[in-house]
């Protein structure tokens, strides 16, 4: 607070500032005369002269800045006719204003070093400390213009020394404005200096007496607070003053949540119920207040009492930020910049003074240089400069241009006004204690045209660095964008946007600029983000409330756990149960010794598949995709078997087997109750297969069949197995603990090792018979309704086998898709999503593929990505959209993960009470493209199954070769056994 001593001398003239504390007196020698005055408190003092014979005056700041003038015993005097002009006052004025003049290659310095700061702030290097703070405002979307209701604003700290209250109504109509109506309060000095809890009383003071006067009622209102100061912000409605600027300097708030003692002193006050929903830093409510219009408002600039800029930057972007998803506002508080290298050429050492002179000397260098509040004071200090060299109003000073504040941005801006005319200015002098003459006029105008240029020159060059990042950020060479700007410097000062806008193309030319006023200072934009606030946190608790079915509890899994381990011991019993428990006739998993050339098919999963599968030490695979067209996969049972012949004699073909009658396994993945190894009633389509005449069918007659009817073709069928099954031969040919198939695919479903004992119907009390527990139909019998949601029956209804495979459609990647659609079309129905339009494309059935899933929650695509998938949908929507669509995802494949793994732990805990084990450990084959491409699925299984089988050390292990081989293997291993019957 001290500032060093003072001298400056000049011919007949002194003025001594020194430091003194209560106990010292001193003493002056003036000319022919001393006096002696006792410092009264602690501070500054300064000797004043004054013209005309009165006693000289002390000028003192106290600790908190407050000054004022106490008269001495006797004063200098200023001769009527004032002092001649001294020769070489040309220089002198060209000397001082020419500190002012900032060449391109100093603004260019200036946007590049702030351009390297910015960029340093947002990857969070905190060494050296970036020049700039960077602070992400949660404000991720611009509005889109639906926004309505009534809002009430508070702004504090945007315009100097006074709070406005506004009552804003948005309409929600394009185009449709409502005045909002709005008074302002005075904020007095002390107040802006005193306790903290006295400035946010007095806030809610004046938001009571503003209300008092609206017709409105007391109950639900919801306010958006703007408060222009830097702040860390945590959310919409929780921000922490980091340091007061621009003439506030209250204590006890300085890292403190603003929203809290806003909240608090209304709770204080008591009169109204207002929820204050939103803060928001002064540039963004400028931001946001910007009217749509052809170019994407992306930047909120503020010049005012002090100056800032916001814009959109990509999430991803912001280091503190942990969302890689979306844009956020970013709060740059440009007003700190102080990069010496690039500031220290252009500061002047009027900026030193006035620097050293403000309440918080040292920071808010930049601002200080372009800020309403300083502008006034630059001018005044060059003005007392060139008075006292005698250059200005004849070299006597009033004691208004000697005090510090005495000249407004307001004086600033008419006296520089060409249109205010000379008068003006002359009376602006005159008021403050000048007697100008013409020439004093011109001067004072020269000086704060000067001033002011540097102002905006120095801004736009600040603006040029921001649009270098936004263009870094969108990854564009070129740049279309709007400005709104706000504040009164902006809006009153009569050249300062042209200087601005000018300067900016001039050092950002691949930028297509549109510079917007904002319209009321932004208090709309405030009400805009409070509006948005509101409209998200209403469809938070939409969405939130939309996706609760699909959070299940530990409670809820551990249940689908007992339940299907009830209907498992039932369906081993042969009872009724939703789980048929189908013996399939598979006694042992592979033991390594099996040998020989197979062919195998594989049908059910989204490709049908024909393998030539050579088992020697190890297994050697070619095969061949073959499509099953869904005029086929519906059609005659016929048709399809003749297509899978003529598939394998397409094979047969290409690989040289044609003529050979190799032992044949045929992976069938749907629900067969199998009376042998080679003999496989189909109960029941699923998956969207129905070809006719095949239900209550035995396949490998069917099969055998089709290859009768294709004469000159031998095919020798060994074995039918399913899926499951062969996928877990097929990894228990490398791990032999795997014994448990599991596949979550198009469909999905479960195998098993059992005890032959635990089989009814299978003669045999000893040994292993594998299991399909057609876990796909698990819940048929209604033991799932308390968790299936409205958007699991629409799925239901919408599909071929309603009310079938009801564990399946909440969990199979042929229904995951579409259970997403029918939740997007629910909140776009609530309006929470694509601004509630309906698209024909989303009405679209299976238009949501459920591969979309895995793409839009895979960690390492960014949400252009996530909307690129999704606006390929024909989806319009927005950052907010996306981050929803991609919540909505996770929720439903979340839910069918843990379902998958309440499964696999009743299977897992079966086996090891079979077993009479504390502890088991067991491997699960897995495949299925659901399972295997989704980014987070197999791992939330793994983690359910540890959380409802801890006693169970499971091991997944991802068939790489398919069920192909383990049909193979099947086949292989009946082959072996039926060989070593006939020795
Ligand atoms: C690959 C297996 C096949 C199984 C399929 C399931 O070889 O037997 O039916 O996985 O996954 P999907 O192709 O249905 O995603
Ligand atoms: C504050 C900013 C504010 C700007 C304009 C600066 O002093 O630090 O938060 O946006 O003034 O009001
Ligand atoms: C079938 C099962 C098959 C599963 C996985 C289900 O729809 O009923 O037999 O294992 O899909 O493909």
């Amino acid at each position: 607070m001290f500032s060093k001593w003072w001298w400056r001398k000049r011919v007949g003239f002194e003025d001594i500032t020194t430091r003194v504390t209560p106990e010292c007196h001193f003493w002056v020698h003036w000319g022919a005369s001393h006096c002696q005055t006792r410092a009264q408190t602690r501070g500054e003092w300064q000797l004043l002269c004054v013209p005309g014979g009165q006693p000289p005056l002390w000028k003192f700041m106290d600790s908190i800045g407050s000054e004022g003038l106490q008269q001495g015993e006797e004063a200098l005097s200023c001769p009527e006719e004032g002092l001649p002009r001294p020769s070489d006052s040309s220089e002198l004025v060209q000397d001082c204003l020419q500190q002012f003049k900032v060449t391109v290659a100093q603004l260019q310095q200036i946007q590049a070093s702030l351009l390297g700061s910015m960029e340093q702030a947002l990857r969070g290097q905190a060494s050296p400390v970036p020049a700039v703070r960077m602070l992400p405002t949660y404000v991720g979307s611009t509005p889109h213009g639906t926004e309505q209701g009534d809002f009430v604003v508070l702004e504090l700290g945007a315009t100097g020394a006074s709070l406005r209250v506004l009552w804003v109504t948005l309409t929600g109509i394009e185009g449709h404005r409502v005045e909002p109506r709005s008074q302002e309060f005075v904020i007095p000095q002390d107040v802006m200096l005193g306790a903290g809890q006295q400035l946010f009383d007095f806030a809610a003071r004046c938001l009571s007496e503003f209300l008092d006067a609206q017709p409105v009622s007391k109950q639900g209102l919801q306010l958006g607070f703007s408060f222009s100061f830097p702040c860390h912000q945590t959310g919409l409605d929780r921000s922490t003053l980091i340091s007061w600027t621009k003439g506030f300097r209250c204590s006890g708030v300085e890292g403190q949540d603003v929203v809290q003692l806003l909240r608090d002193a209304i709770q204080r006050q008591g009169a109204y119920n207002i929820d204050v929903v939103a803060v928001v830093n002064d540039t963004v409510g400028t931001l946001m207040g910007c009217e749509l219009g052809a170019r994407p408002c992306e930047v909120g600039l503020v010049v005012d009492t002090g100056t800032n800029v916001c814009y959109m930057e990509e999430a991803r972007h912001v280091a503190v930020l942990d969302e890689d998803r979306g844009r956020v506002c970013v709060s740059v508080e440009w007003g700190s910049f102080s990069d010496d290298g690039a500031l220290g050429p252009v500061l002047t050492t009027f900026d030193h003074t006035l620097d050293h002179e403000s309440l918080n000397p040292g920071a808010q260098r930049f601002e200080k240089m372009i800020g309403g509040l300083y502008l006034g004071e630059l001018v005044r200090l060059v003005l007392a400069h060139l008075t006292r060299r005698g250059v200005l109003f004849r070299g006597c000073p009033s004691p208004a241009l000697l005090s510090q504040g005495s000249i407004l941005l307001e004086h600033v801006a008419e006296m520089e006004d060409p249109s205010a005319g000379a008068a003006r200015v002359h009376t602006i002098l005159q008021d403050l204690g000048l007697s100008p003459e013409a020439s004093d006029v011109e001067l004072v105008q020269r000086v704060c045209a000067t001033v002011c240029t540097r102002a905006a020159q120095l801004c736009a060059a600040a603006l040029a660095a921001v649009l270098s990042r936004l263009q870094h950020s969108r990854e564009q060479q070129t740049l279309q964008v709007a400005v709104a700007t706000g504040g009164r410097v902006c809006e009153r000062h009569p050249r300062f946007c042209s200087i601005l806008q000018g300067t900016v193309m001039l050092l950002a030319p691949e930028c297509d600029v549109s510079f917007i006023p904002s319209a009321d200072g932004g208090g709309r934009g405030v009400a805009m983000v409070t509006a948005v606030a509101a409209r998200l946190a209403a469809h938070r608790r939409l969405l939130e409330e939309t996706l609760a079915p699909f959070r299940l509890n530990h409670d809820q899994l551990a249940a689908v756990q007992a339940q299907m381990r009830e209907a498992m011991a039932k369906g081993l019993r042969g009872e009724a149960s939703s789980l048929r428990m189908l013996p399939t006739y598979v006694r042992a998993t592979p033991d390594g010794s099996e040998r020989g050339d197979f062919l195998a098919l594989d049908l059910g999963g989204t490709n049908f598949r024909v393998l030539l599968v050579r088992v020697t030490t190890c297994v050697q695979i070619t095969s061949q995709i073959y499509s099953i067209p869904e005029s086929v996969a519906q059609g005659s049972g016929q048709q399809l078997f003749d297509h899978i012949v003529d598939c394998i004699v397409d094979f047969q073909q290409k690989q040289g087997l044609s003529g050979q009658s190799l032992p044949l396994g045929f992976t069938f993945s749907f629900p067969c109750r199998q009376l042998g190894l080679d003999q496989g009633i189909l109960l029941n389509w699923t998956k969207g297969f129905n070809a006719s005449d095949c239900e209550g069918q035995d396949v490998v007659s069917l099969l055998r069949e089709a290859i009768t009817r294709r004469q000159a073709v031998e095919l020798n069928v060994v074995a039918i197995v399913n899926d499951t099954v062969g996928t877990m031969m097929s990894c228990g040919y490398e791990d032999p603990r795997c014994e448990i198939g599991l596949i979550v695919g198009t469909g999905t479903n479960a195998c098993y090792m059992e005890e032959l004992r635990n089989v009814a119907g299978v003669p045999g009390d000893s040994g292993h018979m594998c299991i399909n527990m057609e876990w796909g139909a698990f819940g048929d019998d209604g033991s799932l309704d308390t968790l299936s949601t409205c958007f699991d029956a629409s799925v239901d209804q919408a599909s071929i086998n309603p009310g079938k495979q009801r564990f399946e459609k909440m969990i199979s990647g042929m229904y995951l898709g579409e259970i997403v659609r029918h939740i997007l079309l629910h909140l776009t129905s609530l309006g929470v999503l694509f601004r509630g339009q309906q698209t024909q494309r989303l009405q679209t059935r299976d238009i949501f593929k459920t591969k979309f899933l895995s793409e839009i929650e895979s960690d390492s695509l960014a949400l252009r990505q996530v909307r690129a998938i999704l606006e390929d949908l024909g989806l319009p929507l927005t950052s907010d959209d996306t981050l929803m669509v991609l919540e909505v995802c996770q929720a439903v494949s979340q839910r069918a993960a843990q379902l998958c793994g309440a499964g696999v732990a009743a299977v897992v805990e079966k086996i090891r009470e079979n077993r009479g084990l504390e502890e088991l450990a067991v491997s699960v084959g897995v495949d299925g493209t659901l399972y295997k491409l989704h980014p987070h699925f197999s791992s939330l299984v793994a983690a359910t199954v540890r959380e409802l089988a801890p006693r169970c050390a499971v091991t997944f292990l991802q068939s790489e070769d398919g069920s192909g081989k383990g049909a193979a293997l099947v086949t292989a291993v009946a082959c072996r056994l039926a060989q070593s019957t006939r020795v």
